[in-house]
């Protein structure tokens, strides 16, 4: 009996150190939902699949068609690759840094955006992308619409992992007013229907390293863009 009372008033003091539970899905828009944690489950077999997709394919910062060179780091895996260069953006079949295909699509990964996709109420995603996006510390993407997909009625699955980042998530006029979206290691969002088109970002990257991966925010996007 007193045993009993002291572990049931311990639990409720520790409860009142504890971060708030989170719901297993946040609608940000009537297409746009985060899925906080989802990718949890897959973290281990997600880490040594980007290593292996990062040797075969070098992380670089790339150079946009205005002239500046990203902050954020990216490579890719899939049959498509995003690249930009001062002649524009767009996908291709092959690294432009090697000549060679990009790596196929590990199957986790593949795996992962369909059921992330699938949770958010979009079935049968089957995406032939992922943009592997590395942030340092002070890091950061500036609004902007990702066009260059030749479908816009696919949803894109978005998997955060490593450091915390503030994501904006604007309108459809770059001046809308941006609401700012903590995302940690695990979260997922996926982006679909009248949302796909909205403006988005993610503020510079503060300083606070991960247990798991240091001082590194690797986002992961799927899309279908072919
Ligand atoms: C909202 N990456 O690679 S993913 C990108 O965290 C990109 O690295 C960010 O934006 C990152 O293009 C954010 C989230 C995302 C992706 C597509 C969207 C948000 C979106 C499309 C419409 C609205
Ligand atoms: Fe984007």
């Amino acid at each position: 009996m007193k045993a009993k009372k002291t572990s049931a008033n311990s639990g409720a003091t520790l409860a009142l150190f504890e971060d708030p539970p989170r719901p297993a899905r946040e609608a940000l828009g009537t297409g746009a939902f985060v899925l906080p944690g989802f990718a949890l489950p897959f973290v281990d077999e997600l880490l040594p699949a980007i290593r292996s997709v990062a040797e075969a394919a070098p992380f670089r910062h790339l150079v946009t068609p205005g002239g500046f060179t990203m902050s954020v780091a990216l490579t890719n895996c899939g049959a498509l690759g995003w690249t930009s260069d001062r002649r524009g953006y767009r996908y291709s079949a092959t690294d432009p840094d090697s000549g060679k295909p990009w790596p196929t699509m590990p199957e986790p990964l593949a795996r992962l955006a369909r059921e992330a996709a699938s949770a958010a109420g979009f079935d049968g995603f089957s995406p032939d992308a992922c943009l592997v996006n590395r942030y340092a510390p002070g890091a950061r993407l500036s609004l902007h619409q990702d066009k260059d997909e030749r479908d816009y009625g696919a949803p894109i699955v978005s998997v955060s992992l490593g450091m915390p980042a503030v994501f904006l998530f604007g309108g459809h006029v770059r001046t809308d007013k941006a609401v700012r979206v903590p995302l940690v290691h695990g979260d997922v969002v996926v982006w679909g229907g009248e949302d796909r088109l909205r403006f988005h970002g993610v503020l510079p990257l503060k300083d606070e390293p991960h247990p798991l991966l240091g001082a590194v925010r690797i986002n992961l996007t799927f899309r279908k863009a072919g």
